[in-house]
């Protein structure tokens, strides 16, 4: 499996701002990390599906499904618990603090009422600026770093390179890995560099399998790290027993599992500590999954900070 993941990562084309990302990166850490801020909790969310290109001069691609709510929504709630979080995001997916905003038309939101001014439309202000105010606050107080991604190249990339700068945080750092991401794809040195032709017939591709970097990230590079995975699956019945495979496979902390039609209604924690159905507050029209699943996460990583003095 090591050379595997060695193999990926050799052949994979480079990041493009590996060192601009690696400076805010390890500013950002310095930053959360320094006493003068207590020392905060440093969470990595992930979010979004992960692209697999089919040509090197990228035309056509396949994507796995994820809006980005999950992630958007998380991050939201951790920056509200005092944590500081990477948001690592497939770019076009949402976005924290504005997942209240509407996306379609977005203009909708502003009126224009004389050549000078433009302001926001009385049925937005509130939504826009709560929007605004959080945002800010989050960025200004240095608590949130915001990293894009397309493809499963960059992804896998970023992820390492975000768990080699996060070791020396050990058990203050988390992983919240709901991103959604490629089980198979085009190896870089068998792709084909032009557009494919069309015209000439079905179309066959091989798909190798992305090796498993989940062992990888709990073993070598985040050790300390308190780690939860997402499972996704859309047949309910096979749900909690992928699940606590994943657990068992990949000795995360907990694996969150979720089915694709309830997701945003109900969240089962799956743990060595036993399984725990989160819902969101039916009653409430407000309340999302996220504000219950977040809090639940936190306390277990509280826990796992004093067991990890002790
Ligand atoms: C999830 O299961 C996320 O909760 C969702 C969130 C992608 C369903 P949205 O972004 O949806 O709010 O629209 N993420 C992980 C999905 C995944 O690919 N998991 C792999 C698996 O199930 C493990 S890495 O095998």
């Amino acid at each position: 499996m090591e050379d595997e993941i060695s193999s990926f990562f050799e052949s994979s084309p480079p990041l493009k701002n590996m060192k601009e990302t690696t400076e805010n990166l390890n500013q950002f850490i310095e930053l959360n990390s320094s006493s003068s801020q207590g020392g905060r909790r440093i969470v990595c969310v992930t979010s979004g599906g992960t692209t697999v290109p089919l040509e090197q001069r990228c035309v056509r691609y396949i994507d796995n499904f994820s809006s980005g709510n999950r992630g958007a929504a998380s991050t939201e709630n951790f920056v509200k618990a005092g944590y500081a979080v990477i948001f690592l995001y497939r770019r076009g997916t949402f976005q924290p603090y504005c997942r209240s905003l509407p996306d379609d038309p977005f203009l909708e939101c502003f009126e224009y009422p004389d050549k000078t001014n433009i302001q926001v439309h009385k049925s937005h202000v509130e939504a826009v600026k709560m929007a605004v105010m959080d945002q800010q606050a989050a960025v200004a107080e240095g608590r949130l770093l915001k990293l894009p991604f397309s493809t499963i190249y960059e992804y896998l990339q970023m992820l390492r390179l975000i768990a080699m700068v996060l070791k020396d945080v050990g058990p203050y750092s988390m992983f919240y890995l709901a991103a959604a991401v490629s089980d198979f794809y085009v190896p870089w040195d068998s792709m084909t560099e032009h557009k494919i032709e069309s015209g000439s017939g079905p179309l066959d591709i091989r798909l190798a399998q992305v090796p498993k970097m989940l062992s990888i990230l709990r073993s070598n590079w985040a050790p300390k790290a308190f780690c939860i995975s997402f499972k996704l699956e859309t047949d309910s019945k096979i749900l909690i027993e992928k699940a606590t495979k994943a657990l068992q496979k990949y000795k995360v902390h907990a694996v969150l599992a979720n089915e694709l039609s309830t997701r945003k209604e109900e969240v089962v924690v799956v743990s060595s500590s036993g399984n725990v159905v989160v819902r969101r507050e039916c009653d409430k029209p407000e309340s999302i999954v996220e504000d219950n699943l977040i809090r639940l996460i936190v306390d277990r990583h509280s826990t796992y900070i004093k067991e990890y003095h002790s």
